[in-house]
């Protein structure tokens, strides 16, 4: 048993070192890293293809899935670089697995990277990839409840999006809780609501994305 665990406390090691290499290169070549996660079916892969095309920056996208290259097949059809990751069974992504991706992304030419975590409000809380920072991914059908049920991802997410908002009418979900419960969690965050298919909140998700990248860039 001590033996298990020696192994694992290696390991997370070891990846605590992947993530501050590709910090430091992130940091070096001016890139926004944003490591988005939310439960499967929260719209991420969805916001993705209705941004891209919009945002007038270079981006590249790292898909996390346990299995299949779907998303980024979606992501290919926006022309924009995208790498697919999976995970084989693996809940979350980890630094070493964006490392190795990192080698068939263009990285001297973009301005941001999008990294799609594998679909999950636990593990993809719990490590670090490098980011620039973490955003958080909910949708109305999931309820109101998930600030408050997943309080580590919504503690430390530096933006919070609040989707499919246009399915409020259809669904009992108390958005004023919603946005009071990441409130307590979180003040600083940056609160976005999106219906993403309608086109919703993207314009002033892309303004901030442009001022994110000022920031990183201090202009
Ligand atoms: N009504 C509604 N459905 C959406 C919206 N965004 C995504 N969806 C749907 O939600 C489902 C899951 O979307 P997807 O982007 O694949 O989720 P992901 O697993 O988080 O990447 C798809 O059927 C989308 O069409 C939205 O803004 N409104
Ligand atoms: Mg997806």
């Amino acid at each position: 048993m001590p033996r298990l665990v020696n192994v694992k406390k290696s390991v997370m090691a070891a990846d605590e070192e992947h993530a501050s290499f590709i910090r430091s290169m992130m940091k070096q070549k001016g890139v926004l890293m944003i490591n988005m996660i939310g439960s499967p079916g929260s719209g991420k892969t969805t916001l993705l293809e209705k941004l891209l095309p919009k945002l007038n920056l270079r981006c590249a996208v790292i898909e996390g899935d346990v299995a299949t290259s779907r998303d980024a097949e979606r992501i290919a059809v926006t022309g924009t670089p995208v790498v697919q990751i999976n995970t084989q069974g693996g809940c979350h992504l980890e630094a070493n697995l964006v490392r190795k991706a990192l080698r068939d992304i263009p990285i001297d030419d973009i301005d941001v990277l999008f990294v799609e975590n594998v679909g999950n409000l636990v593990c993809p809380a719990e490590f670090d990839l490098g980011e620039t920072f973490k955003m958080a991914i909910s949708s109305v059908p999931e309820g109101d409840d998930k600030p408050l049920k997943y309080p580590s991802l919504f503690h430390q997410a530096r933006a919070v999006l609040l989707t499919k908002v246009d399915v409020l009418p259809y669904i009992t979900f108390d958005r004023s809780a919603f946005w009071r419960d990441v409130q307590k969690l979180n003040p600083g965050a940056d609160r976005f609501e999106l219906a993403v298919i309608e086109g919703k909140g993207l314009d002033d998700l892309i303004g901030a994305i442009e001022d994110w990248l000022k920031d990183i860039r201090g202009n």
